[in-house]
């Protein structure tokens, strides 16, 4: 199949630029389907790219959200170079994605928060949040890893409007944390695997986040992780944790992982955090872009070959 890039996958684009590379995709490519999924805050729209080499066999699923959080500009670089290098390797010039194709549907949402995406390229870099409007507070925006039914409001998250960590009014208030729900519910008993990719730490994560008690699947899912991570720290290196989020990193309540494990039954349920530990941080260098998606995906290749 033809690929015929709108963009250049080895920088960082805009929320723009990303859909019109989706878009192009979609009409130049057929493996590749797109749905506008749901509407921001701000009126934006939240784009699903499905890959499928037959849309009518109800495959199992691969599932990915990027950039949940505003300012972690790598998770959607890094799903866009990994959604051009699945449609450019399959049949034909690549043996291994071919046959994750023919095995799986794989479905990315490259941009969950667009408003906060489009406001760190315009206004505040370092911005997390969506940008919702907090009633009765000038602080704008509600965690969206904190906006989902699991856990809702307990420890690691905050009624504070003008927290990082502010969880909203209610269990999925946010349109942009319905619309995630809303396509794996679509998709319910099919997601093999659900990753919510976020940055920065380097780590690979399962439930529980919203407490420390570990999942009964547990030694399953340790050595799915494990699997992933070898791969992925074979390629160059890069030092990489594994293990539940509320054991290895800290405790965060209504998040992604921990919704999708818990509420629509995908026991491969992961967050990955991707480079850095801490130099750059949020604001990796474009020049990390390939290297740091090159590792990922080896490491997600090895993963669903294991699982
Ligand atoms: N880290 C995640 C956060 O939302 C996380 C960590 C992962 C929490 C999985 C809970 C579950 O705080 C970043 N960098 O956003
Ligand atoms: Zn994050």
């Amino acid at each position: 199949a033809s690929n015929n890039k709108a963009i250049d996958v080895e920088n960082y684009h805009t929320y723009e630029e990303i859909m019109a590379y989706l878009a192009d995709l979609a009409s130049t490519n057929p493996l590749v389907s797109t749905l506008v999924a749901g509407t921001s805050v701000e009126g934006r729209q939240i784009v699903q790219a499905t890959i499928s080499s037959d849309r009518s066999a109800n495959k199992p699923i691969a599932w990915f959200d990027c950039i949940i959080h505003a300012r972690e500009w790598i998770t959607a670089a890094t799903c866009v170079w990994i959604i051009d290098t699945i449609t450019s390797g399959y049949a034909g010039t690549d043996a291994e994605i071919t046959a994750l194709v023919d095995q799986y549907d794989w479905k990315f949402v490259p941009v969950a928060n667009p408003d906060g995406y489009a406001n760190s390229w315009s206004n505040d870099r370092l911005g997390r949040k969506n940008r919702a409007i907090n009633s009765g507070s000038a602080c704008v925006g509600v965690d969206l890893n904190r906006n989902f039914p699991s856990g809702f409001g307990g420890e690691g998250s905050s009624n504070l409007p003008c927290s990082e960590t502010h969880h909203g009014v209610s269990a999925l208030s946010e349109p942009e944390s319905q619309t995630l729900d809303a396509l794996i519910a679509a998709d319910r008993g099919r997601v093999k695997a659900a990753i919510s990719m976020h940055s920065y730490s380097q780590l690979w994560l399962s439930s529980y986040s919203y407490s420390s008690a570990l999942p009964v699947e547990y030694p399953e899912m340790m050595n799915a992780m494990k699997a992933g991570v070898d791969a992925l720290v074979a390629t160059y290196g890069t030092p990489y944790e594994y293990g539940s989020t509320g054991t290895v990193l800290y405790i965060a309540s209504g998040t992604t992982t921990d919704h999708y494990y818990e509420n629509e039954g995908v026991v491969h349920s992961y967050t990955i955090e991707l480079r850095d530990k801490g130099r750059y941080g949020f604001q990796l260098p474009a020049s990390q872009i390939v290297s740091t998606a090159t590792e990922t995906w080896n490491g997600i290749k090895a993963f669903m070959n294991a699982i």
